[in-house]
């Protein structure tokens, strides 16, 4: 079952990557190529209905403090025009995209970016765009639920959207063990409709 689409409603596709979705990704996440069949039908039913499609990615520079390599968490990834960072080639990219993290920002979330030096966040342009379109439903999917999914939700309830997360549209990281309970209680806690 596909959410459901329409005036009013726009969908969310974030970060399906290489390096998040394909086995041999260097942040892979566990099961994320499953979910790419399911992601296209969400696309396909959202273009159907005139629902706008937007797709956010990952792309960082080669060094930037979100890395372990820099004094971050994460293994390198998405680095900004590698084949890790260009999108699952079975994607169906039919929409608007809108990278984060450039410059070394640290960006989880489609909406903002942080400046790991001075903490402070900026918009992307992302929330503009829904304004303009009218749009107060938002349905999310992608990778990974506890991180840049999370994030991304949880910003748009910040904004005042309805904003919906199919479980079977994302997989999660579990960088730590319970990181997905967490997640899904941080976004229902938050308002999100987590299904
Ligand atoms: C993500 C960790 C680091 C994500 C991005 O797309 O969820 N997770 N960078
Ligand atoms: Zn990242």
């Amino acid at each position: 079952m596909t959410a459901r689409y329409g005036p009013g409603i726009a969908l969310l596709v974030v970060d399906v990557q290489n390096d998040f979705a394909d086995p041999a990704g260097s942040l892979y996440v566990a099961g994320g190529e499953e979910i790419v069949e399911g992601v296209n039908a969400e696309v396909a039913a959202a273009v159907a209905a005139g629902s706008p499609v937007f797709y956010s990615q990952d792309w960082h520079p080669a060094r930037t403090p979100h890395f372990v390599t820099d004094g971050g968490v994460w293994p390198p990834h998405c680095v900004a025009g590698t084949a890790g960072a260009s999108f699952h080639p079975d994607l169906v990219v039919s929409g608007e995209v809108i990278r984060k993290g450039v410059d070394g920002a640290d960006g989880y979330s489609a909406f903002s970016v942080r400046d790991p030096a001075s903490g402070h966040r900026s918009a992307t342009v992302l929330g503009e765009r829904l304004a303009r379109l009218g749009v107060s439903t938002l349905v999310v999917v992608g990778l990974a639920g506890d991180h840049c999914v999370r994030e991304s939700a949880l910003d748009a309830r910040l904004l005042g959207l309805t904003v919906t997360l199919p479980l079977a549209r994302t997989r999660f990281v579990n960088l730590h063990p319970g990181d997905e309970e967490r997640a899904v209680e941080a976004m229902r806690d938050a308002g999100v409709l987590v299904g």
